[in-house]
């Protein structure tokens, strides 16, 4: 089930699949609290992703740059607390991974539409880059493109589907990656959509 992809990059394909429905549930109920929205870059673009968080903090981007903060920008108040599924499922992918207490303070949680993509980025917006990063898959498969540490490296092609967690951490922490545009297609459970959860400790 484990699938060692790169040196610090693991994939666990199908080890949230039991857990689908109470995740998708939470879901439903962080977004109650705090709709999923597009966010707008610095240089004034906006990210095809709808994004919404849960925990102590939250990533949000706006003209002053991408950052964490502790309240929701739309409502002013604080993001909804972390469920204890999500909290568990994430230190359990962690530690079947190699990462012993990882303590996440926030789950990004980003819709994709057919279409939607996500560039090339790093995730460098956190404090300490010890910590490993955990994503689940959820919905509508997608095409990842894992790439090097610098942008102009080659990236590889990893198909991700529903249920699939991908860990990453030590000397892969800062490499490039990004989302190719989801197809067109329908999932039975969620529709023409996919979700990913992405648990970062970020202060
Ligand atoms: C996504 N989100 O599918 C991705 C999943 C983000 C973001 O990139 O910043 O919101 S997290 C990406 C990830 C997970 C595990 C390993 C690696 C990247 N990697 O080795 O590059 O919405
Ligand atoms: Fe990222």
């Amino acid at each position: 089930q484990r699938e060692d992809l790169a040196a610090g990059v693991v994939l666990l394909r199908g080890f949230a699949r039991e857990q689908t429905a109470s995740l998708l549930l939470a879901v439903a109920q962080i977004t109650q609290a705090s709709p999923f929205r597009q966010m707008s870059t610095p240089g004034g673009y906006r990210m095809s992703v709808a994004m919404s968080n849960c925990g102590a903090l939250g990533w949000i981007a706006d003209s002053q740059g991408y950052r964490y903060a502790a309240r929701d920008p739309l409502n002013n108040h604080a993001w909804p607390a972390m469920p204890e599924v999500f909290l568990a499922l994430a230190r359990s992918a962690a530690l079947e991974a190699g990462f012993a207490d990882f303590l996440p303070d926030v789950c990004l949680i980003n819709r994709y539409a057919p279409g939607t993509k996500l560039s090339m980025h790093q995730d460098k917006d956190e404090a300490d880059f010890s910590a490993p990063i955990v994503s689940i898959s959820l919905g509508l498969p997608a095409i990842f493109l894992l790439g090097g540490l610098q942008r102009n490296h080659p990236s590889q092609r990893i198909g991700l589907s529903h249920g699939d967690v991908l860990v990453w951490g030590g000397p892969a922490r800062l490499r490039y990656h990004g989302v190719l545009a989801l197809k067109q297609d329908s999932h039975a459970e969620l529709g023409a959509c996919r979700i990913n959860l992405t648990f970062r400790q970020a202060a």
